[in-house]
């Protein structure tokens, strides 16, 4: 069965088509590969025809298209509901015009009100961003691969993946207000100079999953994380697992995450999330850096089991939780620290500031495993 076929099949949509869903290839609309024309007008319209039809496939065929500026809008382009935006994988090229990075707030793919049932696959997006690192109030921080952002509707049932997304001086992929279901999957990332997936909450966002994406080896330096929450405004159900992480979690203010199985550089951080999981992760530290490995703050609800940590640093803390600031005066609460390998030269864990908590069954092997463990300004935790 070819994938599109079984693409329906597998009832991806909630919104039912036939096996006869039309296409729309964007060279019928007049995108022309792989020369200096701009193909930003076409591509809109295979987009807008295949809104006005209800849905079906948008096809881009292999080759490089260019997308720029058009007015004043945000996205660049924007995706219609029950459709599928195909490609041939990373030959199926969109890639901002240079010019786009004159200035900020572009955004070559997204939402911007009410949409649903949408996968985009198969395609590469390229930023064409000349900046290798972040240069406070020079660098277009905001222009993105994907965003997706509604204050008026709902954006609801949304997938990305088997893409590459790079060069951008914003984010590869950015969501926030309104989205629901949002997948992104097998999305490899390069060159970002904020933030490689950034997740945010509003209008009652909810329901993120993120699995086996990853970094590749960039020739820029980031200047945020590989996956990042940011603003969560009440976001609940996040779901980060299986991905390759080059350059750090950071994800704060969820109720209701699991971040699993992944490969991490640097470390998983995060402050004010409500029954938080993590588990399985393999976190290696960047040698130049004397940070805790894994570190949450006024967590509520924390599981930290069965991580694999380890530091070239002389003076990196393995697992920090910590509450009860001059800032905010909630300690960390219901803090489980178990079965973790746990391989640093100093603090293994440290709690500070906790209420209520259980270590117990890790595994420190450097030095004497019992100074390890320091624990200050907390009760009832258990050993
Ligand atoms: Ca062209």
């Amino acid at each position: 069965m070819n994938p599109w076929l079984s693409l329906l099949a597998s009832s991806v949509f909630g919104v039912a088509f036939s096996s006869q869903a039309e296409h729309f290839n964007i060279r019928d609309f007049g995108a022309s590969p792989n020369d200096a024309t701009d193909d930003t007008k076409a591509v809109a319209a295979a987009f807008a025809a295949c809104g006005t039809n209800g849905g079906g496939k948008v096809f881009i065929p292999a080759g490089t298209y260019m997308v720029s500026r058009q007015g004043v809008e945000s996205p660049i382009l924007e995706l219609p509901s029950n459709s599928i935006i195909t490609g041939e994988g990373s030959a199926s090229v969109l890639k901002f015009d240079p010019r786009v990075n004159d200035s900020n707030f572009w955004r070559m793919l997204g939402i911007s009100g009410a949409r649903s049932n949408i996968v985009v696959r198969d395609l590469r997006l390229d930023g064409s961003t000349t900046a290798t690192k972040y240069d406070k109030g020079k660098t277009p921080e905001h222009n993105h691969g994907v965003f997706l952002y509604s204050k008026t509707g709902t954006i609801e049932n949304i997938t990305f993946e088997n893409c590459l997304v790079e060069n951008f001086s914003g984010d590869c992929i950015a969501m926030g207000y309104g989205c629901r279901n949002i997948t992104v999957r097998n999305v490899r990332l390069r060159n970002f100079i904020r933030q490689g997936i950034q997740m945010g909450g509003g209008n009652s966002a909810r329901d993120y999953l993120v699995t086996g994406c990853q970094d590749l080896e960039p020739s820029v330096k980031p200047g945020g994380s590989t996956i990042h929450v940011e603003h969560a405004r009440g976001l609940t159900g996040v779901t980060i697992t299986g991905n390759h992480c080059r350059n750090s979690i950071l994800a704060g203010g969820v109720t209701g995450m699991i971040i699993r199985d992944n490969m991490v550089t640097g470390r998983i951080v995060g402050n004010n999330n409500t029954n938080l999981v993590l588990s399985g992760n393999v976190i290696r530290g960047k040698p130049d850096s004397n940070a805790s490995l894994i570190q949450q703050g006024y967590a509520d609800g924390l599981i930290i089991d069965g991580n694999i940590l380890s530091s070239p640093s002389e003076t990196a803390t393995g697992i920090y939780v910590w509450g009860t600031s001059r800032y905010n005066a909630a300690p960390s609460q219901n803090v489980s620290v178990t079965r973790n390998l746990i391989r640093v030269s100093t603090k293994a864990v440290y709690l500070n500031g906790v209420k209520g908590g259980l270590i117990r069954d890790n595994t420190i092997p450097a030095g004497n495993s019992e100074k390890m463990i320091l624990i200050q300004r907390s009760e009832n935790i258990e050993q």
